[in-house]
């Protein structure tokens, strides 16, 4: 296998140190899949040209952004896949249990690894983590961009403004880089799966109270078969009624793509030849790939990405402007995490995302621009709704979150709208607005029998 040339700009060298021997190590953190996976291919690359071999680890923190069952659990069950997967290729897959940079490093002095390779991500977190490791190690260290179909640091050089200067910077790499991946080298000899995963799974001490979801199988396999059931089935009509929340018109591919146990480049190409008219393919594509791709844009340009600090400047003005505004009501965290609010779309919602770990996309927005009508301060709005969404959405924790947030309660991305109290020129969204464009009763039934 080589890599083709757009497969070398998505690598980026984070230690200046040059390799003298030892084995190659994937540190897999984001991108949780063996199938179409740059990091995955470069660190195989790099073993194959240093005759070395390849192992790939994974280091479980003891806490992540908050997450709860729900999301660990999910994670678990692809990993397990990962490690069956890798070793039909024979490449060894180690869980390490622990704070990542301390055990990574560890790892790779005890047992005289050569390079490092990691896969991107612009949450601070991640970007802590990859920093401490730069920071001690003195082996080579590379970070492969495998998430985007555009590397994040190619698409461009700054913080965009909106999806309308985002968008033809996108555009003019995607003939470059969306091509097919190649295939991933076997090495010498297969190895034998060795996690004693059902042990790690009771070890581990995460909040049980948020449960696991059973209507989105986790792993690579029930990810591709997600995939070949959307574009089979819902791909034709998805610009017409993905809006629409009484029907199911959406991939629900996010938590897949949250967990990088689906590629988006490997979804963009096989939506690409598929025999959907033009008009849904150009749809899908723009959320999968504009859309997605500008939200990572934004957590890698903008350090106070899930802060009032990190929205434009003309809405934290208008929003400053109407703090002190009269609320009609003002609900407690408590009270909007039980869905009790006097608003039956808002509570179905609401409902849908604790119990199921999703909500409609067209709901998230009016969902998150209620919760600013709701709450005291801005401040505030923005910190319950990214505390409900992470802890609830199995797809949460993701820079589409806190960007859909900043979007509906801050004017990320957006413009000016009409003054209005509380919200001032933030777009407002409203029951009323929701109630003639679709039959959203039905999605108020749906969503509250099965509770
Ligand atoms: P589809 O419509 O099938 O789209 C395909 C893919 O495109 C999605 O899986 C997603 O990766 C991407 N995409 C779609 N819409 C958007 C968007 N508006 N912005 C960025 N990428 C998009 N998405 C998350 O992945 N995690 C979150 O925690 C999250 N929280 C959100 C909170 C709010 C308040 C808002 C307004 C949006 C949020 N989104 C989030 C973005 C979007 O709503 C979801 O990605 C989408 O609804 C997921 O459903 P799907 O996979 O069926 O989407
Ligand atoms: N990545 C890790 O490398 N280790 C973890 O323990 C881990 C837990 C986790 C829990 C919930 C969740 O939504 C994601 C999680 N991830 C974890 C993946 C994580 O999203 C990415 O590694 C980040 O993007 C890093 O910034």
């Amino acid at each position: 296998m080589t890599l083709p040339p757009n497969a070398l700009t998505r690598i980026r060298r984070l230690t200046p140190h040059t390799y003298a021997e030892g084995g190659v190590v994937y540190w897999m953190s984001r991108d949780q899949r063996v199938n179409h996976n740059w990091a995955l291919l470069a660190a195989a690359e790099y073993a194959r040209q240093q005759s070395t071999a390849l192992s790939v680890v994974f280091c479980l923190a003891p806490s992540f952004l908050g997450a709860t069952e729900r999301q660990y659990s999910f994670m678990l069950k692809g990993l397990r896949e990962v490690e069956q997967a890798l070793a039909r290729h024979g490449i060894p897959f180690i869980l390490l249990l622990g704070e990542p940079p301390h055990e990574v490093i560890n790892y790779c002095e005890r047992n005289r690894i050569g390079a490092l390779f990691t896969d991107f991500s612009p949450l601070r977190v991640g970007r802590h983590w990859r920093d401490a490791i730069a920071t001690s190690l003195t082996i080579p260290f590379f970070e492969v961009d495998a998430h985007n179909c555009v590397p994040t640091w190619v698409a461009s050089p700054k913080q965009e403004w909106a999806a309308a200067t985002f968008r033809p910077k996108i555009t003019r790499h995607l003939a470059d880089f969306l091509t097919p991946f190649p295939e991933l080298t076997t090495f010498t000899s297969p190895t034998v799966p060795s996690t004693d995963w059902e042990r790690i799974e009771r070890s581990l001490t995460y909040d049980h109270s948020v449960p696991a979801v059973l209507w989105c199988t986790p792993g690579e396999q029930a990810a591709q078969q997600a995939l070949n059931r959307f574009i089979a089935e819902r791909l034709t009509g998805y610009a017409t009624h993905r809006n629409n929340p009484a029907r199911t018109a959406q991939s629900q591919l996010s938590p897949y793509l949250h967990f990088g146990q689906l590629s988006a480049q490997h979804i963009a190409l096989s939506v690409q030849v598929s025999t959907a008219p033009e008009t849904d393919k150009e749809d899908f594509l723009e959320e999968l790939i504009v859309r997605r791709e500008l939200a990572d844009n934004f957590c890698f340009y903008n350090p106070h990405y899930d802060s009032f600090a990190g929205l434009p400047s003309w809405a934290q003005k208008t929003l400053n402007e109407h703090r002190d505004d009269p609320r009609e009501q003002l609900y407690t965290r408590e009270q909007l995490e039980q869905a009790q609010t006097h608003d039956p779309i808002w509570n179905a919602a609401q409902q849908q995302l604790t119990q199921d770990g999703t909500m409609h996309g067209y709901l998230r927005m009016y969902w998150a621009k209620q919760i600013l009508l709701w709450s005291a301060t801005p401040e505030e709005a923005l910190a319950h709704a990214i505390f409900l969404n992470d802890r609830y959405q199995l797809d949460g924790r993701d820079p589409n979150g806190y960007v859909g947030i900043a979007w509906s309660i801050g004017g990320l991305h957006d413009r000016p709208w009409f003054q209005r109290p509380v919200q001032g020129l933030i777009r407002a969204m409203t029951a009323g607005g929701i109630t003639k464009k679709f039959p959203i009763h039905e999605y108020i039934e749906r969503v509250t029998k099965n509770h």
